[in-house]
């Protein structure tokens, strides 16, 4: 650090050179991100809350309201209002937290009857977030095999369960190909079983709910299913909040409970969230940006996107490109007969494009996030046919 500090106007047009680097969401070359701007009035609210600490609640009462009323918005859209949670970082926070809590659950509940290592079982496709939750609880990871359509193949779980499985996880959209895992069979199964069960909609919870409204067939997901004990959902992906905002939801309290830790100095004499200090922003973005959209406002945003997907899709299979299977959200991973995924990511890269490539088949993967218009799509496919 210098001895004196800078003037304002050194500071910000220094921070223009770096950002300058960074690429820009608008231009449309952002296509492999499950982000997206996030709504102006997000933005401005989020600046508006930006000293606010929901680690020490009782100092800031007026955003922990919020952040309880984002939680009761998102359970209503999620079947069942009176559900427990908290706004947090983001996908990988929910998932590490609900796999805290069913780990605490069975080794306050059961805790002799383990006879080894505890286990949760997720769908090859899920997100690596849970290889970070096995990590950091000791869990073993038990990676189940998908059917022809990309899902969680139910028979290899069913020969997976074992005295030891403590939670399974259904994925609804997945990262790479944005599938819906047969979660009410995974339901019915782990209610007989007495088995928790998490749903990741992490970026399918601000989609289906929506599609569905406005007449997509789409599979139920969510805590309808009586056997669902959780869900991740995040604002920051299709909901239009700013970065980060992450929500885990638990369908009883008792789950926010096992994983209390005494804070006997603070003005909430408990904590079962990870991070201490916390952002009270993401909490107030999110509710600003919810109340604003409405149902009607969400429904139009996941339609729009799925009618570029489907213009995507159309204009890929006319131009000789073969889809890795029809997308049911708004996720398009596709291959050229001529060349490998890696090699024409690369080409595409080296011409602007920042595409991913999926590893489980290896496919372009793009995600058409609400940044994407038609005129980019349009773009996209003129290089694509030049390579
Ligand atoms: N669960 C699912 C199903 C996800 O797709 C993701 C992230 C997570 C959990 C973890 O969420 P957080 O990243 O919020 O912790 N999916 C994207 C991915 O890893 C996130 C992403 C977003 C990646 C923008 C790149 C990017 O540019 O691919």
């Amino acid at each position: 650090m210098d001895k004196t500090g800078l003037s304002k106007r050194q500071v910000f047009e220094t921070l223009q050179e770096f950002k300058k680097k960074d690429l820009k969401y608008s231009s449309g070359k952002i296509l492999g991100s499950m982000c997206t701007c996030a709504h102006p009035i997000a933005k401005e609210v989020y600046c508006d809350f930006l000293e606010s600490n929901l680690g020490d609640p009782g100092l800031f009462k007026g955003t922990k309201a919020l952040e309880n009323e984002v939680i009761s918005m998102l359970g209503e859209l999620l079947g069942k209002k009176d559900v427990y949670g908290h706004v947090i970082t983001g996908g990988t926070e929910a998932n590490l937290m609900a796999m805290r809590a069913a780990r605490n659950m069975v080794q306050n509940t059961m805790g002799e009857e383990l006879n080894g290592t505890p286990e949760i079982m997720v769908p090859k496709s899920a997100h690596f977030s849970f290889k970070k939750a096995a990590d950091i609880l000791g869990l073993k990871l038990k990676e189940i095999e998908l059917n022809d359509e990309y899902r969680m193949d139910l028979n290899c779980f069913q020969e997976n369960i074992s005295k030891n499985t403590i939670a399974v996880v259904g994925v609804a959209g997945t990262t790479e190909l944005g599938k819906i895992d047969p979660i009410s069979e995974l339901s019915k199964i782990c209610l007989d079983s007495n088995i928790y069960l998490h749903v990741d909609a992490a970026f399918g919870g601000f989609l289906i709910p929506f599609l569905k409204e406005i007449g997509y067939k789409l599979p139920d997901f969510d805590f309808s299913l009586e056997g669902v004990s959780s869900i991740t959902i995040d604002p920051h992906k299709m909901g239009l909040a700013p970065i980060p905002s992450g929500c885990i939801l638990f369908r009883e309290k008792v789950y926010l409970d096992v994983m209390n830790i005494d804070t006997p100095y603070l003005t909430e004499k408990q904590q079962s969230t990870i991070a201490g200090t916390r952002t009270g922003a993401s909490s107030a973005a999110t509710w600003a940006v919810m109340k604003y959209m409405g149902r009607e406002g969400y429904a139009k945003l996941a339609s729009r996107a799925m009618e570029i997907t489907d213009f995507l899709a159309r204009n890929l299979v006319k131009a000789g490109f073969e889809l890795v299977s029809s997308p049911e959200l708004n996720i398009v991973a596709f291959n050229s007969k001529q060349m490998p995924a890696h090699e024409l990511a690369e080409k595409l890269e080296a011409q602007g494009w920042a595409v991913s490539v999926s590893s489980c088949p290896p496919a372009i993967r793009v995600v058409l996030m609400p940044h994407i218009k038609r005129e980019h799509i349009i773009e996209f496919m003129d290089t694509l046919e030049n390579i």
